[in-house]
């Protein structure tokens, strides 16, 4: 399903290949038009928006849509223009520099295979699409670049079970989410479903059905789970039929075909509207009140070395923070705790989560080829969500090697109901998050009781040599941070964030540490529904 590809859509796909062509770090219609960059970078709009990832993107194009002039600040680069290899993102199995944010080394969720150090590759350092931000016993996976978490992520779309969100975010209208806005927000991302007949004939899924076959095996139900890849793009790859990205192993470190990434949907959309314009590596460090009404933003600008070469200040009415989860947070923790927006309050900095996230992986039988082609993009969970001792949903994920592994992959979302909380570090200028090993231990013990049975119904065991020290559970880094501005406690139930008038947190920085399923569907939905309000009623 292609969402909206209105005239100005199309205006804004332009102006973002244009940019990427000439190397531009603005982007607006009329930068696309004018080939260069404005003379004077913004010193005001109306509206800044801060990161371009599914909160951010929501709010520039419905800013963009009601007339105000808006400007997209993001620390990472432009995802559009091939490097020397043709390509704009390298394969998940032949990493370079555009795979990580600045490092020596790539850190892929896989440390090694057969306890062999394969996985990862020396690299220069570089603004790379996918970054692993370290916090002592926990590290975060997120994206970096215009797109945010899109460029990265599986794609997988579902919506939550209504019982579940209405737990988790109870002040909120479930009937208008699951009337309006979760169908508005699968729209506008082009979320669609595979084809069943195909799935159950492709090679290219043999992976996600000998999964599929275990986990009945054990008296488990799986569901087909909807995603922003375009399935029939995909089958055609299979096909032959046109350039191969799920099928050639593209995934964390960027499809260069396919999937609907932001970039292709919302923002482009906002690019469209000719009232915004995106400006890359510009890291927010600063927030501070205007004597004359708004915001004062403090904005550092990077080049591709990681140097800052200039740091500038630009003033709005209105802010909007979707720096996601992580990013949101610090910027709001660093204002509380350095005096520069001393209303904000206490919950500031709370409610942080990893989605209960924790990856496993089972060992075949030798009969129980899971095949060497394998499509990167999950199109299978095992739902025990309504086991009321043990909740857990579990995505079936590909591991794309080239070879016949024996192996079935799993990213399994769990109820764990330890929250993590953030300081401000001012050593280091930088929030710190506070989760403890032992905070991972229910997500563990909710896989381990499902995958146990899993083993047990088919006679199968863990695989030790995949994700360091001979564990079966990776349970130190999360793909799903959540929380941190969590909505209704340190905002109102549209995030606006409390003390601070004009202020607002548009992403995954709201939901408070779990929702039972990948969560970029919701965040999107909040973020029409907060935007829907916040246009209607705010003083601009
Ligand atoms: P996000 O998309 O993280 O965007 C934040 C943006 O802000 C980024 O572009 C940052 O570079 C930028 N930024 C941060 N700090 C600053 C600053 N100080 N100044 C300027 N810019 C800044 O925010 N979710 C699913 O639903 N389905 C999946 O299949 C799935 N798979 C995933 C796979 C991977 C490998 C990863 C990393 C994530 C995955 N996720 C998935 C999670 C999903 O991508 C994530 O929840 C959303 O991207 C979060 O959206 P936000 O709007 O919160």
């Amino acid at each position: 399903m292609t969402p909206h590809l209105t005239r100005r859509h199309l205006l804004g796909l332009g102006a973002l290949q244009t940019a990427a062509a000439l190397g531009l770090t603005e982007i607006s219609l009329s930068t696309a038009a004018a080939a260069a960059p404005s003379a004077q970078p913004a010193q005001y709009a109306p509206a800044i928006v801060v990161g371009s990832g599914y909160g951010a993107a929501v709010a520039a194009l419905r800013l963009g849509q009601a007339g105000v002039r808006t400007v997209v600040l993001e620390m990472g680069r432009l995802w559009d223009a091939p490097g020397a290899d043709g390509k704009v993102f390298p394969a998940t199995t032949a990493p370079d520099q555009r795979s990580m944010w600045f490092r020596n080394r790539t850190e892929a969720p896989l440390a090694t295979f057969l306890w062999l150090d394969v996985v990862n590759r020396d690299i220069t350092p570089y603004p790379g699409v996918l970054d692993r931000v370290h916090h002592g016993d926990m590290s975060v996976y997120v994206g970096r670049g215009v797109g945010g978490g899109s460029l990265v992520n599986g794609g997988m779309a579902p919506t939550p079970r209504r019982s579940y969100f209405s737990e988790v975010l109870p002040a909120v209208d479930a009937d208008e989410m699951y009337g309006t806005y979760f169908p508005r927000a699968r729209r506008m991302l082009g979320v669609n479903d595979i084809d069943p007949g195909w799935f159950e004939s492709t090679q290219w899924y043999r992976f996600a059905r000998v999964s599929r076959k275990h986990a009945h095996n054990a008296g488990l139900r799986t569901v087909f789970v909807p995603n922003v890849y375009d399935f029939d793009y995909m089958r055609r790859e299979a096909a032959g039929q046109v350039p191969r990205s799920a099928l050639a192993g593209e995934v964390i470190y960027g499809n260069n075909h396919g999937k609907k990434s932001l970039d292709k949907t919302y923002l482009a959309a906002a690019l469209g509207t000719g009232n915004v314009t995106i400006e890359t590596m510009q890291r927010v460090v600063g927030v501070r009140p205007d004597p004359a009404g708004g915001y004062v933003v403090t904005a550092q600008t990077g080049d591709l070395t990681g140097r800052v070469t200039a740091v500038r200040e630009l003033g709005c009415r209105q802010l909007f923070l979707g720096a996601g989860s992580l990013g949101t947070t610090e910027i709001l923790l660093r204002a509380r705790e350095t005096g520069a927006l001393p209303g904000l309050g206490e919950q500031v900095g709370r409610g942080w989560g990893t989605n209960g996230n924790v990856m496993t992986a089972r060992a075949n039988h030798l009969w129980d080829t899971v095949g060497a082609c394998q499509a990167t993009m999950p199109a299978l969970g095992i739902d025990d969500w309504d086991n009321a001792g043990n909740p857990v949903f579990a995505e079936i994920a590909p591991l794309p090697m080239g070879l016949e592994h024996w192996i079935s992959m799993y990213l399994a979302i769990t109820r764990n109901p330890e929250r993590g909380h953030f300081t401000y570090d001012a050593a280091t200028d930088s929030a710190r998050l506070h989760w403890r090993r032992e905070q991972s231990a229910p997500s563990v013990q909710a896989a381990k009781a499902l995958f146990d049975r899993v083993n047990r119904a088919n006679v199968t065991i863990y695989r030790y040599d995949l994700f360091g020290e001979n564990k079966p559970f990776a349970d130190t880094f999360t793909y799903h941070p959540l929380g941190g501005c969590v909505l209704g406690e340190a905002t109102d139930a549209y995030g606006r964030v409390k003390g601070c008038p004009g202020l607002y947190a548009v992403d995954g920085s709201l939901v408070p540490g779990s929702l039972g399923v990948n969560p970029f569907v919701t965040i999107t939905a909040l973020a029409e529904r907060a935007m829907d309000r916040i246009l209607a009623t705010d003083p601009r």
